[in-house]
């Protein structure tokens, strides 16, 4: 008896902390380079698309290991999860030496539709490499638009020339958000938690 009351304590933590972990993109959409500042093509292991997905490896250290996707000047990149987000963005830029004057730029937007292309976009936010890590909040775009629960992430570079002929634009390591927990979460753990005080009697 004690068993089953242990395993039905299990579930409700284990749900409770699913309904609370951020998720991460999972896929890439319309990724449309832009070029390193001296207009030349960016270099070919900086726009692996797939260095943008799943957890973000979140580090800096020199020499920086190719843990991101360049934008490129002007370039942009749209992101998906494999569902529905809301709340925050999670996000996390690769740059080494950002505060020594390597500052890169990129407008944030969120999306609604049924594919990256012919979704409806919302400005949220430029977001500077210098406070990378800082999650973003949707709350005033969700207050004005009235829209919780988004599709897709749009990154597009607004780097200025900072005089380095290699600089390559914003760099994404990493994007997460917040889940929709499932209308059916709450009842579960309404369930979980009835049966284990039945089973505890
Ligand atoms: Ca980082
Ligand atoms: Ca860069
Ligand atoms: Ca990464």
């Amino acid at each position: 008896m004690k068993k089953v009351t242990l395993i039905g304590a299990l579930a409700m933590v284990s749900l409770a902390g699913a309904a609370q972990a951020q998720i991460w993109a999972s896929a890439a959409h319309n990724y449309l380079p832009g070029t390193q500042e001296d207009g030349s093509a960016l270099p070919v292991d900086r726009t692996n698309t797939a260095n943008a997905l799943g957890v973000p490896q979140n580090d800096d250290s020199f020499p920086d290991t190719i843990n991101f996707v360049s934008l490129g000047f002007g370039g942009q990149l749209t992101l998906s999860f494999g569902e529905q987000f809301k709340d925050t963005i999670y996000w996390y830029e690769t740059t080494f030496g950002a505060s020594f004057g390597h500052f890169e730029f990129a407008d944030l937007y969120v999306g609604t539709g049924a594919d990256a292309l012919s979704a409806t976009y919302h400005h949220v936010a430029n977001l500077s490499n210098l406070v990378e890590g800082v999650p973003v909040s949707l709350a005033t775009v969700q207050g004005n638009t009235g829209i919780f629960a988004w599709d897709f992430v749009k990154f597009v570079d607004t780097s200025s020339f900072i005089g380095l002929p290699y600089a390559d634009g914003f760099d994404i390591d990493g994007v997460g958000a917040d889940p929709i927990p499932a209308p059916g979460a709450a009842a579960l753990l309404g369930v979980g938690g009835l049966l284990a005080a039945r089973r505890r009697r």
